[in-house]
């Protein structure tokens, strides 16, 4: 994959880090617990389960949609704060003004992520990071029409992928995921396995953002 903007480091983080991390986002979620997101106007359940950290996380149900809000649509708390180690990633890839919502995705043995864009941030020049733990996952990228072509690639626990200038509006999505090919989680505290995917990003322009040309190469 050679989109411009597009980067993957493969294992970026050692299994130690791994495990550190891991153990913060469990913390995430025992104060704001993976809910079950809905399509908008369908209603159909997503087959990934999500939580966020951050000052806003990305949500979505039946009757609102897709959306950025400050609680957790369950609990209605404010999510917990991003985790150190997470903020420290998002300045060593060069991402600029600190990311404001982490999207935490739970991928349980049948779990996938239809073909779509990332477009609810009004900061669509600021890149997404994101940062792979567990099982291994065919992820697959295209470009800015839904019809081009599409790239499969395999995301494995460590990796961490920068999305930035034309990668940034690129379709993608998660094909499946490839259960028991990673003992991360099976062995902090996740009995069932599975892959998390978590994903930094900037959400508002204005005070506190770059403008349009950060996270270009
Ligand atoms: C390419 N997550 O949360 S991460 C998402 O593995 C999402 O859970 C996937 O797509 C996952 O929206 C893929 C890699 C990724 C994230 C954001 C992107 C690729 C991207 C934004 C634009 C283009
Ligand atoms: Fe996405």
């Amino acid at each position: 994959m050679s989109m411009p903007g597009f980067r993957h480091a493969r294992a970026y983080l050692d299994p130690q880090a791994q495990a550190a991390l891991l153990a913060d986002i469990r913390a995430v979620i025992a104060a704001a617990p993976l809910y079950v997101p809905a399509m908008p106007r369908s209603g159909r359940p997503m087959s990934v389960r999500m939580t966020n950290c951050g000052p806003l996380g990305w949500v979505t149900d039946k009757a609102h949609g897709y959306r950025y809000q400050a609680a957790h649509p369950v609990t209605q708390t404010a999510w917990p704060a991003i985790p150190e180690a997470l903020l420290a990633l998002w300045k060593e890839v060069g991402a600029g003004a600190p990311a404001q919502a982490c999207l935490v995705n739970f991928y349980g043995p049948n779990a996938k992520l239809g073909l779509h864009q990332d477009q609810d941030e009004e900061d669509l020049g600021a890149p997404v990071v994101s940062v792979s733990l567990g099982d291994d996952a065919w992820f697959r990228i295209g470009g800015t029409a839904r019809t081009d072509p599409t790239e499969r690639l395999l995301l494995q626990s460590g990796d961490v992928v920068v999305l930035g200038g034309a990668a940034r509006l690129a379709f993608h999505g998660v094909d499946r995921i490839f259960p028991g090919t990673s003992t991360l989680l099976s062995e902090n505290g996740f009995s069932e396995g599975g892959r998390i995917n978590l994903t930094l990003r900037r959400v508002t322009l204005g005070p506190g953002s770059d403008g349009p040309f950060v996270g270009q190469p």
